[in-house]
């Protein structure tokens, strides 16, 4: 099993052992806390992770109850109690800061760039087959952990790792595909809408872009598609700030981002929101070119330029 709300290195990561398990003659099953988020159903092509409601009756027969990219107990939400009740059989299989007390075996190391160059060493030390689609699945993992193995986690250990993937049958190019090359033209006409009108502020360090209301009717595109629409900014060379504003029904949704300087945490809770240092969120409840000023006002001020 892996977190509630799974990312693909928590999904990719259950999918490989399950599979290579299965193949080695084991009996295993899958579970996630709560639903399978649509874009990776694709990854369980046969066998789908169960529901939290098979928790009890899976772990009591099972001899191990493996958790796979998280070792706090806030990410199994429903499962929690019932997963430490079961503590003699839990192994924790974790990258991550945060170690709760969970099981009697827990492998934790910081240094790995996804879950899954820790499953696939110990899928190689255990001598489990690893076939194509149990490579895949891994690449998928470590691919979407480390954005595309350009992140700062991606070292030789895991571009190793990758290696043995890719000779084992994943093909790179198919799944930047699938994962990466999958929109609907509509989200792109929306891209297009949103990059014309792309303000460049504060010495061109500032970008501010925003999503009306009837932009969604010209393009078709859905409120959705807006996600990591704020990141296309940092394309900009010298770009350290960029904001998002998405208009509602109740007023407009603000993304924040930076690059290297700027906490747009502190922005955001500044203004009722919250959110981490290089990423964060506000709801305004105010009108769109109110909150357009409102937001450029701040990221000045956090430039340390003076406000247009
Ligand atoms: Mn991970």
């Amino acid at each position: 099993m892996t977190h509630a709300r799974p990312d693909g290195d928590g999904l990719g990561s259950i999918m490989a052992l399950h599979r290579s398990a299965t193949a080695a003659s084991k009996d295993a099953q899958m579970l996630i806390p709560d639903g399978l988020p649509p874009q990776y159903t694709f990854l369980f092509p046969v066998d789908r992770p169960a529901g939290p409601g098979r928790f009890a009756a899976l772990a009591d027969r099972a001899d191990a109850i493996v958790i796979v990219d998280t070792c706090a107990k806030a990410q199994l939400d429903g499962v929690a109690a019932e997963v430490t009740d079961r503590r003699e059989k839990v192994v924790v299989i974790d990258h991550h800061q945060t170690a709760d007390d969970m099981g009697d075996v827990q492998w934790i190391d910081t240094t790995a760039a996804a879950s899954a160059v820790m499953v696939g060493e110990l899928l190689a030390a255990l001598t489990w087959p690893v076939d194509r689609q149990a490579a895949e699945a891994l690449f998928i993992a470590a691919a979407t952990d480390t954005g595309w193995l350009r992140f700062a986690n991606t070292d030789a250990r895991c571009l190793r790792a990758v290696a043995d993937w890719v000779a084992a049958g994943a093909r790179p190019d198919a799944i930047y595909r699938r994962i990466y090359q999958n929109e609907r033209p509509a989200r792109l006409k929306l891209l297009a809408l949103v990059l014309g009108g792309l303000q460049l502020l504060a010495d061109d360090r500032l970008a501010v872009m925003t999503v009306r209301g009837e932009d969604f009717a010209t393009t078709g595109a859905r409120p959705e598609e807006t996600e990591n629409l704020v990141n296309e900014a940092f394309r900009i060379d010298g770009v350290e700030m960029a904001a998002m504003l998405v208009e509602n029904s109740e007023g407009v949704r603000v993304s924040l981002r930076s690059r290297e300087i700027v906490d747009v945490s502190a922005i955001a809770q500044r203004l009722g929101g919250g959110g981490h240092v290089r990423a964060a969120g506000v709801r305004l409840a105010e009108p769109m070119d109110v909150a357009v000023d409102r937001i450029i006002r701040a990221g000045c001020e956090a430039l340390g330029v003076a406000g247009s």
